[in-house]
């Protein structure tokens, strides 16, 4: 059976012309920094997100990691959000591998992280405190509803990072998305951030990588560090071809994806027994609750859905997490409103 599978964005297969670009790849070796296809990738996410340089990595989780041991020594600390995915689903990578302290502020509804409480966690200097080094958010903010957060937000933040001697980095996993939510060009949301980390492996369709974008002295140290880590990945053109066709191809067409999980969300809203907040789908993703009176077990309704040709996934106890991305139709958006619908009457 062919799947609906809304469990994420990063389930994206490459599209037929990527496959075709993959194989056509010139390559070489990129630890020698001598594959043309990884160079011309790495030269356009630089410049498409307004940066001196970029280096492409293996995943998400890796980008995020290597700016946090550019930014920090052991023994610092970063702010990061206590939703984000930094924090939550990382497996304290920070902490275990760069001995860096994190030190989380509460989320809001909106995604923010509150200016306040960023001001109120920067340590003052006091022998029993560590030392505050850098701040983190996420654009947009996945736990949050798949939020986007504005540009104007994003440089307050980037202006108390400044006031206080800090670095600033943006998760921007998914910022190609908040750009299309919020209409801006996607510089805008990455200029006030000393480094950015953005997924092509998501809702831009690329099988695999993400690219971490900065200055050229921070991009070399955290080449360095990626070699460390073992993701120097050698002839990876193979890869970086399908990540052109990403930043090609993909930014402008994310609305549809946008347009289909407001229409998923709306439609789920219809549906009795789901609790839907008024943030989520403001981007590709549509969380929900199960209403009290619903005796199903989020494990049986993801069963009951996959025999109605959707895949689903739980984002809690009683929670679901659905996403829209470029290989989810009209038709697909029906099907999973309509098996909900059936499996909860
Ligand atoms: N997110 C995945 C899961 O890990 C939860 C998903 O399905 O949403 N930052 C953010 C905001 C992310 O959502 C993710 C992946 C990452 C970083 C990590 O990217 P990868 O999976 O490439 O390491």
């Amino acid at each position: 059976m062919e799947y609906i599978d809304l469990r994420s964005d990063t389930v994206t297969k490459p599209t037929p012309e990527m496959r075709e670009a993959m194989a056509e790849a010139e390559v070489g070796d990129d630890v020698y920094m001598d594959d043309p296809t990884v160079n011309k990738l790495q030269v356009k996410a630089a410049s498409m997100l307004g940066k001196e340089d970029s280096l492409f990595v293996p995943s998400g989780t890796m980008g995020n990691l290597l700016a946090l041991l550019v930014h920090c020594k052991r023994g610092d600390e970063a702010i990061v959000g206590d939703k984000s995915h930094i924090y939550i689903n990382e497996a304290g990578g920070m902490s275990a591998l760069g001995g860096i302290h994190p030190r989380p502020v509460i989320n809001q509804r909106d995604g923010t992280l509150a200016l306040d409480d960023i001001r109120a966690s920067i340590q003052t200097e006091d022998v029993h405190h560590t030392i505050t080094r850098l701040i983190c958010i996420e654009n947009t903010q996945n736990v949050c509803g798949g939020v986007p957060l504005s540009a104007e937000y994003t440089a307050q933040v980037g202006k108390i990072a400044k006031d206080n001697g800090l670095s600033f980095h943006i998760d921007g996993a998914r910022i190609f998305n908040a750009a299309a939510a919020l209409n801006v060009d996607v510089k805008e949301l990455a200029a006030p951030a000393d480094s950015v980390m953005f997924c092509l492996s998501k809702g831009l369709v690329a099988p695999v990588g993400s690219m971490l974008v900065g200055t050229r002295k921070f991009i070399a140290r955290a080449r360095h560090l990626r070699k460390m880590l073992g993701g120097g990945m050698r002839q990876v053109g193979v890869l970086a071809a399908a990540g052109l066709i990403s930043l090609e191809k993909m930014p402008g067409r994310l609305g549809q994806d946008h347009a289909r999980a407001k229409n998923l969300f709306e439609g789920l809203k219809q549906v009795k027994g789901l609790k839907l907040d008024a943030t989520e789908g403001s981007s590709n993703m549509v969380y929900f609750d199960l209403a009290d009176h619903i005796r199903l077990t989020v494990d049986e309704i993801i069963v009951e859905m996959k025999k109605r040709g959707v895949l689903v996934d739980w984002a809690g106890p009683r929670r679901f997490r659905l996403v829209t991305h470029y290989w989810v139709d009209d038709t697909g958006v029906d099907k999973a409103i309509k098996g909900l619908a059936d499996i909860l009457k």
